[in-house]
Protein backbone atom coordinates (compact mmCIF):
# COMPACT_ATOMS: atom_id res chain seq x y z
CA UNK A 1 0.00 0.00 0.00
CA UNK A 2 0.88 3.44 -0.90
CA UNK A 3 0.85 6.10 1.67
CA UNK A 4 0.52 9.38 0.13
CA UNK A 5 2.02 12.36 2.30
CA UNK A 6 1.09 16.05 1.98
CA UNK A 7 3.03 18.51 3.37
CA UNK A 8 1.52 21.08 4.08
CA UNK A 9 3.27 24.73 4.01
CA UNK A 10 2.22 27.68 6.41
CA UNK A 11 3.07 30.97 4.81
CA UNK A 12 3.38 33.74 7.59
CA UNK A 13 2.76 36.68 6.02
CA UNK A 14 3.98 39.53 8.52
CA UNK A 15 4.37 42.90 7.11
CA UNK A 16 7.49 44.58 8.37
CA UNK A 17 6.67 48.48 8.22
CA UNK A 18 9.30 50.11 6.46
CA UNK A 19 11.12 52.05 9.24
CA UNK A 20 10.91 56.04 8.94
CA UNK A 21 13.82 58.45 8.79
CA UNK A 22 14.21 61.70 10.16
CA UNK A 23 14.90 64.73 8.35
CA UNK A 24 17.17 66.73 10.80
CA UNK A 25 17.86 71.14 10.70
CA UNK A 26 21.17 71.50 12.01
CA UNK A 27 22.39 74.68 13.07
CA UNK A 28 25.22 76.68 11.41
CA UNK A 29 26.67 80.32 12.04
CA UNK A 30 26.24 81.92 8.93
CA UNK A 31 23.37 80.83 6.78
CA UNK A 32 20.38 83.85 7.06
CA UNK A 33 17.68 83.03 9.33
CA UNK A 34 15.54 84.36 6.32
CA UNK A 35 17.08 82.03 4.15
CA UNK A 36 16.70 78.31 6.24
CA UNK A 37 12.64 79.63 6.66
CA UNK A 38 12.32 79.59 3.20
CA UNK A 39 13.82 76.28 2.38
CA UNK A 40 12.12 74.96 4.97
CA UNK A 41 8.75 76.10 3.41
CA UNK A 42 10.08 75.31 -0.44
CA UNK A 43 11.27 71.73 0.32
CA UNK A 44 9.23 70.65 3.26
CA UNK A 45 5.67 72.23 2.58
CA UNK A 46 5.86 74.17 5.82
CA UNK A 47 4.12 77.99 6.14
CA UNK A 48 5.85 80.35 8.37
CA UNK A 49 4.97 79.94 11.91
CA UNK A 50 6.17 76.02 11.63
CA UNK A 51 9.24 77.15 9.33
CA UNK A 52 9.76 79.76 11.86
CA UNK A 53 9.66 77.45 14.69
CA UNK A 54 12.06 74.73 13.02
CA UNK A 55 14.35 77.16 12.60
CA UNK A 56 14.27 79.11 15.69
CA UNK A 57 14.72 75.17 17.98
CA UNK A 58 17.57 74.74 15.96
CA UNK A 59 19.20 78.36 16.04
CA UNK A 60 18.86 77.61 20.00
CA UNK A 61 19.07 74.05 20.73
CA UNK A 62 21.74 73.28 17.80
CA UNK A 63 19.37 70.50 15.88
CA UNK A 64 15.90 70.23 14.93
CA UNK A 65 14.06 67.44 13.34
CA UNK A 66 11.78 68.51 10.27
CA UNK A 67 9.81 66.19 9.83
CA UNK A 68 10.10 62.21 9.08
CA UNK A 69 9.68 60.38 5.59
CA UNK A 70 10.05 56.84 4.00
CA UNK A 71 13.92 56.44 3.60
CA UNK A 72 14.37 57.51 0.25
CA UNK A 73 11.99 60.40 0.82
CA UNK A 74 14.03 61.54 3.46
CA UNK A 75 17.24 61.59 1.79
CA UNK A 76 16.32 63.06 -1.30
CA UNK A 77 14.21 65.98 0.64
CA UNK A 78 17.65 66.30 2.76
CA UNK A 79 19.81 66.78 -0.26
CA UNK A 80 17.80 69.00 -1.95
CA UNK A 81 17.54 71.40 0.88
CA UNK A 82 21.19 71.73 1.36
CA UNK A 83 21.96 71.75 -2.27
CA UNK A 84 20.04 74.85 -2.10
CA UNK A 85 22.20 76.36 0.68
CA UNK A 86 25.46 75.29 -1.18
CA UNK A 87 24.02 77.14 -4.11
CA UNK A 88 24.07 80.28 -1.82
CA UNK A 89 27.15 79.33 -0.65
CA UNK A 90 25.91 78.50 2.75
CA UNK A 91 26.41 75.48 5.22
CA UNK A 92 23.21 74.85 5.55
CA UNK A 93 23.03 71.10 6.11
CA UNK A 94 20.20 68.75 6.74
CA UNK A 95 20.59 65.38 7.95
CA UNK A 96 18.93 61.93 7.97
CA UNK A 97 18.29 59.16 10.58
CA UNK A 98 16.66 56.36 11.13
CA UNK A 99 13.63 56.78 13.83
CA UNK A 100 13.88 53.82 16.80
N1 LIG B 1 22.30 80.44 13.26
C1 LIG B 1 22.00 81.14 12.02
C2 LIG B 1 22.19 82.63 12.20
O1 LIG B 1 22.29 83.09 13.33
C3 LIG B 1 20.55 80.87 11.55
C4 LIG B 1 20.30 79.41 11.39
C5 LIG B 1 19.25 78.80 12.06
C6 LIG B 1 21.11 78.63 10.56
C7 LIG B 1 19.01 77.44 11.92
C8 LIG B 1 20.88 77.27 10.41
O2 LIG B 1 19.59 75.36 10.97
C9 LIG B 1 19.83 76.67 11.09
N2 LIG B 1 22.23 83.37 11.12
Amino acid sequence: MKTATKIHTKTATKTERPKLYKVILLNDDYTPREFVVLVLKAVFRMNESQSSRVMLTAHQKGSCVVAVFARDVAETKAKEATDLGKEKGYPLFFSTEPEE
